[in-house]
């Protein structure tokens, strides 16, 4: 970044930089990480797909909530965002049960306090989308709790208000994204109040970092489904025999190439806009 912007934050794979007192640019970068890892290698790319489908997903849900976005960076990789005060919650919308809920339900039979029938099996299609909020832990993994814990912690009204746009832009974001032969089993969303007092949505929205995006044409419930844009690099490092403790391996070029080939597959799918046309022209997308 440059032209007076001060580095604030930095995530996994993303930056966020200050711009003035109510703007923020957040910066992709072409980081990947797997196994909550963050690998050496960079996915040539991968920063700009991420911009690019957060900005189509922000430029069609502006009716469903207001969001952050101001504008994309000439590079495809950068967003100008109205800078809110953060909620303490993230809002985990799922619709099939993959990952800790999966865990969670095999447990106990519920998934942070939603009981759920009986004899659902990995990777199940929930009958209806649930909210699973989490609170972001200090250091790594998030911690799942319960709504009753995440109406205490946003308050009644914002966190009744939030609730209702996540599990909104999901509803159309998985349908969208059915169309386009991905299925959406889960995806984070990330809401702030506005200086106004209203809830926008913030953060990056419905990509496959925040998300899980399997391949339609794959699912079969019962076991892991693969991960449409991660699952070269899963299964090569598997191969390696890596024990997945930093440092990660170095990707050979073919695992780059096929990673970055999927990213850009996901991003054409579900925009509809050929990738080199949004190099040239980010704002297509929106
Ligand atoms: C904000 N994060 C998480 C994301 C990081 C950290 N619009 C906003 N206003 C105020 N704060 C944030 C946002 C947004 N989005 C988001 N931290 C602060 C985060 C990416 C990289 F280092």
């Amino acid at each position: 970044m440059s032209g007076g912007a001060t580095h604030v934050a930095s995530g996994k794979v993303r930056e966020i930089y200050s711009l003035d007192e109510q703007t923020l640019v957040l910066a992709a970068s072409d980081r990947i990480s797997t196994f909550d890892v963050v690998l050496p290698t960079p996915i040539p790319d991968k920063g700009r797909v991420l911009t690019g489908l957060s900005a189509f997903w922000f430029g069609r849900t502006r009716e469903i909530v207001p969001n952050h976005l101001l504008g994309l960076g000439a590079d495809g990789r950068t967003m100008s965002c109205r800078r809110l005060q953060m909620l303490p919650v993230e809002f985990v919308v799922r619709g099939y049960l993959a990952g800790s809920g999966w865990k969670d339900y095999r447990d106990s039979g519920e998934v942070c306090g939603h009981p759920l029938p009986v004899g659902l099996q990995e990777s199940s299609r929930l009958p209806e989308p649930i909210v699973t909020p989490a609170t972001k832990a200090a250091e790594g993994h998030d911690e799942n709790i319960e709504e009753a814990r995440a109406a205490e912690l946003c308050g009644e009204r914002t966190y009744s208000e939030a609730r209702a746009a996540a599990l909104e832009l999901y509803g159309f974001g998985s349908k969208h994204a059915d169309a386009c032969g991905i299925v959406l089993a889960d995806t984070k969303f990330e809401f702030g109040i506005a200086p106004d007092g209203g809830v926008v949505l913030g953060d990056e929205a419905m990509t496959p970092d925040s998300s899980r995006f399997w391949p339609a044409d794959a699912y079969v419930p019962g076991r892991p489904q693969p991960s449409f844009d991660k699952q070269f690099v899963r299964d090569w490092c598997e191969r390696t025999g890596w024990n997945k403790e930093a440092p990660g391996p170095e990707l050979p070029a073919e695992v780059v190439e096929g990673t970055r080939a999927r990213y850009v597959e996901a991003f054409e799918r579900l925009t509809g806009v050929g990738f080199e046309e949004y190099v040239a022209r980010p704002e297509v997308v929106l």
